[in-house]
Order: C-alpha cells, then structure tokens, then sequence
C-alpha cells in the first residue's frame, strides 16, 4: 500500500470511528505528503460519510453515530480548507463571485463546504451564507457582494421546495436576470433545476466547478 492510500485509509478510519482528532491529523499527513486536498476530501472524508449515511438508511448505525462523523469530518475538512483557500489565491485570475448557502429549514453543510473548497481551489471568491439560510439573506449578500451566481444546496425533499421560492422571489424581485443560478445537493436533479427555472444542477463538487466554467443555461421545462 502506498504512503498516500495509508493516508486516505487513515482519514477514512477517522470519520467511521469518529474520532475528531484523529480525522485533523490524518488531514494534516495529507497535506504535509504533498496529496492533492480535493482528492483527499473526496476520497478520505466523502466516501466514508456517504456510506454510514447508507448504514444509517439500512438502521445499521443510529443518527448520533452520524453526528459525530460529520463532526469528525468538519474537523477533518477545516484543516485542509486553508490549503485550498491558499491555492486558491495562487491562481490569480478571479473566475467569479459566489454567494452559496443551505436553504432554510436545512441544517446539512457538508455537501456546500466541499463545493465552496472546490470553487475555491479553482478561483472563484465564495461567500459562505451557512446553512438554515432564510431566502431574502441569499439575495442581501449576493447584492453587497457583487455575486454573479447564487448556489443553493438542499439534502431533504422538503427544503429543496426553497430553491424554487428562491427563484420565484428573484422574479417577483426584478433581480431573476442578474445571477447564474446553480442548484444541488442528494435529492435534486437536472429535472427539477429545469422544472423550478434554474440556470444549472451539478451532481457534486468537481461537476460544480466545470458547470460555472461553461456557465451554459439550461432551458426551462415552462419555457
Ligand atoms: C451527514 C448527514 C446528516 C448530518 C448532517 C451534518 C452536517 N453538518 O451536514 C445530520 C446527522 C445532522 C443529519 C440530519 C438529518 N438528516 Co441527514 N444525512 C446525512 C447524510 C448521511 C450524508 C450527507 C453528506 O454530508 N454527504 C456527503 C457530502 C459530501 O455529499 P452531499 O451532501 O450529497 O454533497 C455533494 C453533492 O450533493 C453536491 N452538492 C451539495 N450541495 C450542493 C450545492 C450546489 C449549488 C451544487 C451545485 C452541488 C451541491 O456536491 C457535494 C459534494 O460532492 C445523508 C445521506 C446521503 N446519502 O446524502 C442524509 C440525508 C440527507 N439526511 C436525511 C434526513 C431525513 C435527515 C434528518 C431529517 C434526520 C432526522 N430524522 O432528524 C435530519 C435533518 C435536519 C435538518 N433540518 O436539516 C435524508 C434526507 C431524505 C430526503 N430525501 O429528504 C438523507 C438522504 C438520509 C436518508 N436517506 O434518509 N443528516
């Protein structure tokens, strides 16, 4: 096994066992071994969140066992984000301005935190709403910002209904025009960003990055 593959079974590890500490200094070896950070977060720290979620759905491990390994796996990402963030600054050229938050009622984050350290990695400047966010905020921030797209995340099939009232509030608003609109998170798809008049969907935090870049529209199922 390789130094690397040690590493990511190490930060794999951290997040089962859910074990804060160690998930900060499995990140740390990553980094001082020189791996890439968003490599590290998708394959070290995602994949194992993803299938306790999946135990969890099968009543294999109970919620407070999850909640501690996405406590472990906040841990784990905050001590890569600085490196991100720094690569980030590298690469001069500014690609754009984000505004990207949970939706009301929404409490998840891990999904939005892997996007925002994708975006910027790849130099976008991202302004980090958090999650439980109130729509009129999303439009508040983009506005003394300058963002010129607006990223919403949803994890339930009940909030991801606040992307649409988003959009709707942006019409009735006049301001529909001024923002590339991006939806995403576990229970949304390219049918319902089409259905709810989105720009785009990603399907994750790589796909994210190469959808902006494009920034082609979708076209609206009503249009
Ligand atoms: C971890 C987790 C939690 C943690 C959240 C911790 C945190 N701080 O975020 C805790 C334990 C607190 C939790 C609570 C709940 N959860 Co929960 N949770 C999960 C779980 C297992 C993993 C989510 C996750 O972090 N995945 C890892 C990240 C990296 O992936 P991701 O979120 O999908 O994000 C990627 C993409 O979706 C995309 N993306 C995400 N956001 C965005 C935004 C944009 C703009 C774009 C372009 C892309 C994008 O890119 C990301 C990176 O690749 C999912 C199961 C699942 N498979 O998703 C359930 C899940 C989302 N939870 C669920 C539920 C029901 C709940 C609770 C209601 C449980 C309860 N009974 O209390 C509460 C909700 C409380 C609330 N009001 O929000 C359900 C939702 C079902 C549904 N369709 O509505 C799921 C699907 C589990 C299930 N099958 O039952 N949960």
């Amino acid at each position: 096994m390789s130094k690397h593959d040690d590493i990511i079974e190490r930060m794999q590890e951290s997040i089962i066992e859910a074990e804060e500490e160690d998930a900060e200094a499995a990140a740390e070896a990553a980094l001082a071994a020189g791996m890439d950070p968003l490599d590290a977060v998708e394959k070290g720290f995602a994949e194992p969140i993803r299938n306790l979620g999946e135990a969890f759905n099968r009543m294999e491990i109970f919620l407070p066992q999850l909640v501690l390994s996405a406590a472990a796996m906040k841990a784990g990402l905050s001590v890569l984000e600085p490196a991100l963030k720094a690569r980030a600054d590298y690469e001069a050229s500014r690609k754009g301005t984000v505004a990207i938050g949970t939706v009301e009622g929404d409490i998840h984050d891990i999904g939005k935190t892997v996007v925002i350290a994708m975006l910027r990695s790849a130099g976008y400047e991202v302004h980090d709403l958090g999650a439980d966010v109130p729509m009129p905020n999303f439009l508040q921030v983009a506005q003394q910002v300058k963002a010129d797209v607006i990223a919403m995340s949803a994890l339930l099939s009940t909030t991801m209904l606040r992307q649409r009232d988003l959009i709707e509030l942006m019409e009735i608003k006049g301001v529909r025009g001024m923002y590339y609109v991006i939806v995403g998170g576990a229970p949304v798809n390219e049918s319902w960003a089409r259905e709810i008049g989105a720009d785009a969907f990603a399907l994750d935090a790589f796909e994210t990055v190469a959808v902006l870049n494009a920034r082609e529209r979708l076209e609206s199922s009503n249009a």
